[in-house]
């Protein structure tokens, strides 16, 4: 975050600082100039939803806070860009639950397979107070959590043939998310994971380092993983979301009233980000099939059934238990 405190100023024009309420006074009207991360491509429903809040952000503040959307990657992949976030290089990042499930334990909880019924269900967790709890995780770990964003749910796909089953997986080379959760959801389905990078996925499918991966239609789509990985199985194992994060330490550094303009725009960008999102998601799916994807439906329960374990290993205290059940409760 770029602020020219007034002091700095004053010092380099060689001026003795004023009275403490014109510093409070010229602090106030600093432009607050803040840099935001995330590996989608421009016009991406993440990238123009974090476009949404910094509008509203600028007009609240009567200009004075400029958020900045370095996407497709400029800043780094998520892994990366997220510890820069812990430490303040890098002010906001959107980026999936998954990179932060190995630090932030309450995250793993929106990625678990076969966890919400449909998107509605999905919508009014996060949207509620376990989605809040949630959020209010990462504070502990350098980083205020904004918002979430919609994910849609993810499916896996591959170079070699339609699965299935997931006896079609077994041994099968499948890129994951740097998450200890994604590694245990992949070897309970029998595949051979490797977690690498978002940005590394296209030239490791191309070059069969990895058979497989598995996402959404607009991921699959925007990343033009549909070129090198021709079958796409609707199995929909996960909806883990999108959040939206703000680095603690530039948080801190900022007024309480412009604090709550950031809080409010994120929030306030959410139902735009989601009608996006519905749009891209068929325009996505749309355009793979046009280019020659096979889709295939699959018989969830058994990929369901296989994946279960990875809630005994995961979800281990009573607070995350208790998340689960009232998850599963919820309308
Ligand atoms: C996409 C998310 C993105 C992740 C990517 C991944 O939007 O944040 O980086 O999946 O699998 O759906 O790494």
């Amino acid at each position: 975050m770029s602020i020219l405190l007034p002091r700095r100023r004053a010092l380099l024009a060689g001026v003795a600082l004023a009275a403490p309420t014109l510093i409070g006074f010229k602090a106030s009207a600093q432009a607050i100039n803040l840099r935001s991360a995330d590996i989608h491509p421009d016009g991406y429903p993440t990238v123009e939803g974090v476009k949404v809040m910094a509008k509203l952000a600028k007009e609240r503040s009567n200009g004075r806070i400029n958020i900045q959307v370095f996407h497709s990657r400029q800043l780094g992949d998520e892994k990366d860009t997220l510890e820069q976030t812990r430490f303040g290089v890098i002010d906001l990042n959107r980026t999936n639950f998954a990179p932060l499930n190995n630090l932030v334990p309450e995250t793993v909880i929106p990625g678990l397979p076969f966890l919400f019924r449909d998107e509605a269900h999905m919508h009014s967790v996060m949207d509620g107070a376990i989605g809040q709890e949630i959020l209010a995780g990462a504070d502990r770990h350098g980083l205020i959590g904004l918002c979430c964003y919609d994910s849609g749910a993810r499916s896996m796909y591959n170079r070699v043939k339609p699965i299935n089953s997931p006896d079609d997986i077994r041994g099968m080379k499948v890129r994951v998310q740097q998450s200890d959760l994604w590694l245990a959801m992949m070897r309970a389905l029998g595949a051979n994971p490797t977690p690498m990078p978002a940005g590394e996925i296209y030239s490791a499918l191309q070059t069969g380092v990895v058979d497989g991966a598995e996402n959404n239609y607009p991921t699959y789509q925007a990343q033009r993983h549909f070129e090198v990985a021709k079958f796409y199985s609707i199995t929909e194992h996960s909806m883990s979301p999108e959040i939206l994060v703000m680095s603690k330490r530039s948080y801190d550094k900022l007024p309480r009233d412009m604090q709550t303009i950031l809080r409010d725009a994120a929030r306030e960008s959410v139902p735009e980000m989601r009608k996006l999102w519905v749009a891209r998601s068929e325009s996505a799916k749309r355009e793979v099939v046009a280019a020659g994807t096979k889709l295939n439906e699959v018989d969830k329960a058994p990929f369901e059934k296989a994946m279960a374990p990875v809630y005994d290993q995961f979800v281990r205290d009573s607070r995350l238990k208790q998340m689960v059940q009232r998850i599963r409760e919820a309308a």
